[in-house]
């Protein structure tokens, strides 16, 4: 049986565009939606065509004309969201609601991988307003997807680098600072920071995997389990120097989520407090759970540390 053909649906989004060029690169046939919403917005159509370029087959559909959403799917075995969920971008998690609504009348949808690649939803039911939104948002698709028997793979990325590595965790920033830093607490809650282009590869590598058929995989390789000042001591070993480092407080992070109106900022907060300071993406064994870790499944995939993966920020 020959490689799954791919629908990739949210295509030119963060994530989106490395699960496109991954699924590409590991020889499947990848379908790109074209939503015709995008009107004007001249970066998406151009990354579309690149795409194109790339030999992937662009397929228009919307989220608001079902027939279309189920042609679409109908041309695939696997289709991934990768839909956007982060309160400063736009928010639309719920939307997939249409997409299990297209793929349960195609019927012919071997996997469905909806939009997760952060935090495990499903281990986030205490989470803090007004980032919980997105976590119960996202459980809410899982529950339509199990209620419409549609076979699926959750992935569980953990941190992307992008938003907790290249800044040494330091909130409201994307870049690493070069004289003091804030550490959370002790600064040595683990988290796991991942390079984005490798929670693409591991994507593509699972959806024809049947050890994740209706599973959960944890994106969880094990040089990159680091707390926050183990992450510090290597962008100093990069730059050849100490930075100053201070301390901050479970609750002084609290006050700061209460303090604010930025309903990014809040639900960013949030997040980095269940991350540094309740260690929600470590706290727990990924096995005993019944679930599979991704390097492990995938030896061969020499993903990449964080040294590496900060060396680019110098
Ligand atoms: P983006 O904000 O890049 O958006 C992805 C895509 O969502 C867009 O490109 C667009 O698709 C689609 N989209 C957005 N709004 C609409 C709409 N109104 N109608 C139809 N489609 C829409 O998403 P991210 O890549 O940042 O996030 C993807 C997933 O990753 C989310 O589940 C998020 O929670 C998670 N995440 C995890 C992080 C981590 O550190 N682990 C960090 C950031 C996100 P199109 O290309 O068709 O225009
Ligand atoms: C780690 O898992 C997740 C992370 C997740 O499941 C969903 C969302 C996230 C990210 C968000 C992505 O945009 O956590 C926080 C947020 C990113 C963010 C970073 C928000 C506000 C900030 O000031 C910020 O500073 C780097």
């Amino acid at each position: 049986m020959g490689k799954s053909k791919v629908l990739v649906v949210g295509a030119t989004g963060y994530i989106g565009r490395r699960i496109v060029k991954a699924s590409l690169a590991q020889g499947h046939t990848t379908y790109v939606l074209q939503r015709p919403e995008i009107g004007l917005d001249i970066e998406k159509l151009q990354m579309l065509l690149s795409f194109k370029k790339e030999g992937a087959i662009l397929v228009e559909g919307s989220f608001s004309d079902h027939k279309g959403l189920v042609d679409a799917v109908k041309k695939v075995d696997v289709v991934i969201c990768t839909m956007s969920g982060v309160h400063f971008r736009s928010h639309n998690i719920l939307l997939q609601l249409k997409l299990v609504e297209a793929i349960k009348e195609a019927g012919n949808v071997k996997r469905f991988l909806p939009s997760e690649f952060g935090m495990d939803p499903s281990r986030m039911e205490h989470a803090l307003e007004p980032g919980n939104e997105t976590f119960d948002q996202k459980m809410v698709i899982r529950r339509a997807i199990e209620d419409a028997n549609v076979p699926f793979t959750y992935v569980i990325a953990n941190c992307f680098g992008g938003y907790f590595a290249g800044n040494l965790s330091q909130f409201a920033t994307l870049v690493p600072p070069r004289v003091k830093v804030t550490l959370y607490g002790d600064g040595n809650v683990k988290a796991i920071f991942m390079d984005e282009d490798d929670v693409a590869t591991y994507t593509i590598k699972t959806i024809d995997d049947p050890r994740t058929l209706n599973k959960t995989l944890y994106v969880a390789p094990p040089e990159n389990i680091l707390s926050q000042r183990q992450l510090v001591e290597k962008w100093e070993k990069l730059i050849g120097r100490q930075l100053e480092k201070t301390s901050i407080s479970g609750q002084d992070i609290l006050a700061m989520l209460k303090g604010t109106d930025d309903i990014g900022a809040k639900a960013g907060l949030g997040h980095f407090y269940h991350i540094f300071y309740e260690g929600c993406l470590t706290n727990f064994d990924i096995k005993e759970e019944g679930h599979e870790e991704a390097s492990k499944l995938y030896p061969d995939v020499n993903y990449t540390r964080m040294e590496q993966y900060l060396k680019i920020y110098v």
